[in-house]
């Protein structure tokens, strides 16, 4: 009989075409953006501020409205945060309030944003958590 014969293209084919699909099917992973102190030379002075960065020592944030929006904000800092994408129309669980859309990032915590752009633009985003906002601020376009 040739059935047995054909059994290991047909798992091939099935393998194949399992991996295909879940390659098809895959979310590209979210950027990370740290929320962390980094040390910045103001007039020949060092001082330690507050940053949001990315993985490469990058500030802000740049996206494709066609990619939408998928975000995870890792809380490198001594104490809570949570941030906020200024200008930004979303889903009200995506807004980065802390106590009011999400619980507070915790310090070494992550939380992940996602949601559909529906608009294009120059932006800001900041943290909502205590005084935060006035310290920890970066520009999103
Ligand atoms: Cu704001």
């Amino acid at each position: 009989m040739k059935l047995p014969a054909l059994r290991e293209p047909i798992a091939l084919f099935i393998g194949f075409a399992l991996v295909s699909m879940t390659a098809a099917t895959a979310e590209p992973p979210p950027v990370r953006l740290y929320v962390r102190e980094v040390a910045i030379k103001i007039l020949g002075q060092i001082r330690r501020v507050v940053a949001i960065e990315q993985e490469s020592g990058a500030t802000g944030l740049e996206l494709r409205a066609a990619d939408g929006f998928n975000v995870e904000v890792v809380n490198q800092l001594k104490e809570p945060t949570s941030i906020h994408w200024h200008g930004i129309v979303l889903p009200a669980l995506m807004d980065g309030v802390p106590f009011v859309s999400q619980d507070p990032i915790p310090p070494g915590g992550s939380f992940h944003y996602q949601f559909p752009l529906k608009q294009s633009g120059t932006y800001w985003m900041h943290s909502h958590y205590g005084l935060q906002e006035q310290l920890l601020a970066a520009p999103l376009t």
